[in-house]
């Protein structure tokens, strides 16, 4: 009488770890045909930029063959991608538009 029941009440705690989500970069390369005058648009239209800011990064890719536009979740960067490629393809010039794991 009033023995143990072999009823234990045991709280397990599991530690959560909550990742930030990866970011990607959005990368934009040089070519020897797409005017200078069409990258600074794309800039200005898709990232957000000022004139000053996107003559600059337009430079930047034309010296060094390619820069960071800008880092962005994999959704918004797709996006980005994707608007930039359309963009250029129906201007037909070969500006290319890539994204890469920060
Ligand atoms: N190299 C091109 C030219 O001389 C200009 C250019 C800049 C092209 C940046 C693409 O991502 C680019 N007209």
């Amino acid at each position: 009488p009033g023995g143990d029941d072999g009823d234990t009440n045991v709280v397990i705690e599991t530690k959560t770890r909550t990742k930030r989500p990866p970011l990607y970069k959005v990368l934009l390369l040089n070519d020897d045909y797409t005017p200078m005058e069409f990258v600074v648009h794309v800039l200005e239209r898709f990232f957000g930029m000022n004139h000053a800011q996107a003559f600059e990064i337009m430079l930047t890719v034309h010296k060094k063959g390619l820069a960071v536009v800008g880092v962005f979740s994999h959704e918004i960067a797709e996006t980005k991608v994707g608007q930039v490629m359309d963009f250029a393809r129906r201007h037909q010039h070969p500006l290319q538009c890539t994204m890469e794991k920060e």
